[in-house]
C-alpha cells in the first residue's frame, strides 16, 4: 500500500464532491477552494485506521505540570485509531448524511441541561493574537458570533477540506465518531498512541529528533500571544498530515489542534482526583463546570507560555463549548 501522503493524492469522486460541498457551505457564490488546490491536498474521506497493540505503560509525567502527575501504570487493550485529526471533508460527509448541526451552530437556551444556563446565540470561542486586538489587551479569546466548523472565524469566513475540523464540542465529536463506526479514544488510549512506542519520553519523538522540533509539529514560535513567527511553516492551523508521523504512524498527534478524549477531566492522575471527577469531570480552578479531557496541545502551544505539545499534557475543556484550536480523532475497539 502506498504511504499516506501518496494515498492522499488519490482523487475519489466522493471526496471531491464532499469537498466541494463543504467549500460551498462556507463561501456561497465564490469558487470552491478545492477546485484550485493541487491534488496533494485533495482529502480522503474514509478514516485511515492504525492498529495499536494493547499493553501497559507509564502514563503521565512528573517533570512538568502538576496535572500530569503522578506517573502511574495504565493498561489499554488492542484498539485502532485514526491516523489524522478528523478533517472538514470528513465532517462534511457526516453532516451531509445526517443533517447534524453542531452546538456552535445551534447556540444554547438557558433551560437546556448541561449548558451554560443562559441564552446564547450561535457562536464559538475564537483566538485572536494580541497584536491584532490592541483593544482587548487582557484576553485573546472571545465568543465569536457565527463561528463554526464551516466558518471558523465567524460568518462569511472560509475553511478548507483538508484542515482539521474545529469549533466542535465533545458531544459533536461523539456524534461524528458514532456515525463513522468508532468512538472517542480514552485518555489512556490517546496517550499510549501518542507516545509511539517511546515509553517514558517527554515528547512524541526522540530527544535527537527534538533538536529539529520545528519540523515535527505545528505549534507556536515567538512570544505568545503576540506574534506567531510560523517557523514551522504555519501560523495558525495546518492541513492534516503536514508533519511527519510518530512511531505508530499518527500525524499531528501533538500540535495542530487539541483532541477530545472520552475521559472526564480530573485535576491530576491522583486516585482521589479521579474519584472527585466522577462522570462529569472536575477542574479544580472552575468547580461545578462539566469538563472533558483534551490532549496534545495545538498550534497555540509555545515554549514561551504553554509547553503542552507532549503526550502526557492534558487540559480541561468545558463540555458546552468548542474553540478554534480543538478538534479530535476517532478510535474503535478491536473485537
Ligand atoms: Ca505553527
Ligand atoms: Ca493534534
Amino acid at each position: 500500500m502506498p504511504p499516506l501522503h501518496d494515498r492522499r493524492k488519490i482523487i475519489l469522486a466522493s471526496s471531491l464532491g464532499l469537498a466541494a460541498a463543504i467549500a460551498c457551505t462556507a463561501c456561497s457564490d465564490r469558487a470552491a477552494p478545492v477546485q484550485s488546490e493541487p491534488a496533494s491536498v485533495i482529502p480522503l474521506v474514509e478514516t485511515e485506521w492504525v492498529s495499536i497493540a494493547g499493553d501497559c505503560f507509564q502514563m503521565g509525567d512528573d517533570r512538568t505540570y502538576p496535572e500530569e502527575a503522578p506517573v502511574h501504570t495504565a493498561c489499554v487493550s488492542d484498539f485502532e485509531i485514526g491516523s489524522t485529526e478528523v478533517t472538514n471533508a470528513q465532517f462534511a460527509a457526516f453532516v451531509l448524511a445526517t443533517g447534524y448541526l453542531t452546538r456552535a451552530e445551534r447556540g444554547w437556551r438557558s433551560d437546556e441541561p448541561d449548558g451554560p444556563g443562559v441564552d446564547l446565540p450561535p457562536a464559538s470561542a475564537l483566538f485572536t493574537p494580541l497584536a491584532a486586538r490592541p483593544d482587548t489587551p487582557l484576553s485573546w479569546w472571545s465568543l465569536q458570533p457565527g463561528a463554526s466548523w464551516q466558518a471558523p472565524e465567524g460568518s462569511g469566513s472560509e475553511t478548507s477540506p483538508n484542515y482539521p475540523v474545529i469549533h466542535v464540542t465533545r458531544a459533536d465529536a461523539e456524534a461524528y465518531a458514532t456515525w463513522a463506526g468508532g468512538r472517542l479514544p480514552t485518555e489512556a488510549e490517546w496517550e499510549y498512541a501518542a507516545r509511539g512506542g517511546l515509553d517514558g519520553s517527554l515528547w512524541s519523538w526522540t530527544e535527537a529528533e527534538d533538536r529539529s522540533r520545528d519540523k515535527r509539529a505545528n505549534v507556536w514560535q515567538g512570544l505568545f500571544p503576540i506574534v506567531d513567527e510560523g517557523r514551522d511553516g504555519y501560523s495558525g492551523l495546518a492541513p492534516v498530515a503536514s508533519y511527519p508521523p510518530n512511531g505508530y504512524g499518527l500525524y499531528d498527534i501533538v500540535g495542530n489542534v487539541w483532541e477530545w478524549t472520552a475521559t472526564p477531566y480530573a485535576g491530576s492522575h491522583d486516585p482521589n482526583a479521579r474519584q472527585l471527577a466522577g462522570t462529569s469531570g472536575a477542574d479544580p480552578s472552575r468547580p461545578g463546570i462539566a469538563v472533558g479531557t483534551i490532549k496534545g496541545g495545538s498550534f497555540l502551544c509555545s515554549t514561551s507560555y504553554c509547553v503542552r505539545f507532549r503526550p502526557a499534557a492534558r487540559q480541561a475543556q468545558d463540555l458546552a463549548f468548542g474553540t478554534s484550536h480543538i478538534g479530535f480523532r476517532i478510535a474503535r475497539s478491536v473485537p
